[in-house]
């Protein structure tokens, strides 16, 4: 088994001569249904669809986990997050989970001589403790093998809401320190609770704490004034910061993770999106992503990088109608799925929980198409080591090298996959495992499945994509078979 890794890495060796740009796209809470290459007739994205068109379009592409820490925790080092303690949706203020000095997505990267930069959203922790925001915000990405980093700590419906660019916030002015805290209140500040008559858009659950521009959060916030982001203007800011950085950096390589906020809660666009969509705000902040993709894809072209660099697009979980303020989504949803034809989204065990938008475009090397490869975010860290030449990358080995699975030359790609939604579930081909589990069947707040249930679940997702005729019962070995297996590969250590 080493050595058969052992050749595939030096056989990829031969062409990581040209080592591509590489530039990752990652939606937040963007579903299987809600771009329109991948068959929604009901929103268009036509930046998404052209690098569709030009590029490999996976219908079987996965992110690691149903909810966006634990997702980009797997991305980021190549270990499944359910190994690991304390990877759940953290707070804006939890110190960094990726300890500095492991291996990384982005140290693989270093490592091969890249530029690397992630602009965006963050959502994996900042400093080793309690933190001072209004001092050297470390460790952080650029601890972890970021050389640049432009980021929100967590998510814009929690604080702080404002921007770290490297250690620092930007704009922040010393005599009006921050003070961030998700235990109480501060006295005299507004919040959701009790100043509703200073919303513009109302909590549906939870997010009625911190009233910041409009918009109440959850966690507490004070000073920090003039570093205060503007909602509307997030996506313009994260998308002029990532072109900074591929105009710095066009000699090349770079790597950039371009980790948007939309069409995550609060969804809040610029008014140029507003109403565009028909959808409410949801659907105007999908078309704001696509703007975003468009932008930069532009900015490729403009200094002839685009031939040579490799686009990957994808997103950090499955869709979420309502995730919490009343802003319209479940209204104006019309005949949208935005999960397409799967079950579940967010939050759940179905594959509408992980099985994602997911196109790799690299004109040089990629023929454009579809592939049914099974693929997954996880297999980052272990495909991009093969695909820059390197032999040793360190990185965890629930990270499997797929890379000619996403460059088209293999059309399988993994045999098996776990998936975290709530329960672990277990895919082997077109086989889909669910076990028992005690949880709630329905998400308390979102009102979507879970995958839960009292009995185990079995799916053959080849004639049964929707997850609806459960054949445990049916064919008992084939679950039990699963069961084992399940077992096996969750016990298994990653390291
Ligand atoms: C949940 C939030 C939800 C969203 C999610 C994180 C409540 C009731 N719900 O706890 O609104 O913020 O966390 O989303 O607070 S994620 O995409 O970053 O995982
Ligand atoms: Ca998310």
């Amino acid at each position: 088994m080493k050595s058969m890794l052992f050749l595939t890495l030096a056989a990829t060796a031969a062409f990581a001569a040209d080592k591509p740009n590489v530039v990752l796209l990652y939606a937040d809470d963007l579903g299987y249904g809600d771009v329109s290459c991948y068959g929604s007739k009901t929103i268009s994205t036509p930046h998404i669809d052209k690098l569709s068109a030009a590029g490999l379009r996976f219908t079987d592409g996965h992110c690691s986990a149903a909810t966006c820490t634990p997702s980009r925790f797997a991305m980021l080092t190549g270990e499944y997050a359910f190994r690991q303690k304390g990877t759940g949706i953290l707070p804006g203020d939890a110190k960094m989970i990726i300890p500095p000095g492991r291996a990384t997505l982005a140290s693989v990267f270093k490592g091969a001589g890249y530029q690397t930069a992630v602009v965006g959203k963050w959502h994996l922790g900042l400093g080793d403790g309690e933190l001072d925001w209004n001092q050297e915000i470390k460790p952080g990405p650029t601890e972890i093998g970021f050389d640049h980093c432009f980021i929100m700590a967590a998510t814009g419906d929690r604080v702080p809401c404002v921007y770290v660019q490297d250690h620092r916030i930007v704009g922040l002015d010393p005599s009006d320190p921050i003070q961030v805290s998700y235990k109480q209140p501060f006295p005299g500040e507004p919040t959701g609770k009790a100043n509703p008559e200073l919303l513009r858009v109302h909590p549906s659950h939870g997010h009625d704490m911190a009233l910041i521009n409009g918009v109440s959060r959850i966690g507490y916030m004070k000073g920090g004034k003039a570093a205060i982001w503007k909602d509307e203007d997030m996506a313009d800011t994260f998308t002029t910061q990532a072109v900074k950085f591929i105009e710095a950096s066009k000699g090349g390589p770079f790597f950039l993770y371009f980790a948007a906020h939309d069409p995550h809660v609060p969804r809040v666009p610029h008014p140029r999106f507003v109403g565009k969509s028909g959808m409410g705000p949801r659907g105007d902040a999908i078309l704001q992503f696509d703007d975003s993709v468009g932008t930069i894809l532009t900015a490729l072209d403009r200094l002839g990088l685009a031939e040579n660099t490799l686009v990957l697009l994808s997103s950090d979980n499955g869709p979420v109608v309502d995730d919490g303020y009343q802003d319209d989504a479940v209204a104006k949803l019309g005949a949208h799925k935005p999960a397409g034809p799967l079950r579940g989204g967010k939050y759940s065990a179905f594959e509408g929980g992980t099985r994602v938008p997911f196109i790799v475009r690299w004109p040089v090397r990629v023929k454009p198409g579809v592939s049914s490869a099974l693929v997954c975010q996880v297999d980052f860290p272990a495909s991009f080591a093969a695909l820059t030449g390197q032999n040793a990358p360190g990185t965890a080995s629930d990270s499997q090298n797929v890379l000619s699975a996403l460059l088209g030359e293999d059309p399988v790609g993994r045999s098996e996959l776990l998936e975290q939604g709530g329960p672990v579930a277990l895919r082997q081909g077109s086989w889909k495992y669910i076990p028992a589990n005690a949880g709630m069947a329905r998400n308390k707040n979102t009102n979507s499945e879970t995958g839960n249930a009292p009995d185990a679940q079995l799916y053959d997702l080849s004639k049964d994509l929707g997850e609806t005729q459960n054949l445990a019962k049916s064919d008992p070995s084939q679950a039990q078979n699963m069961a084992a297996a399940l077992e096996k590969a969750r016990s298994t250590s990653a390291k």
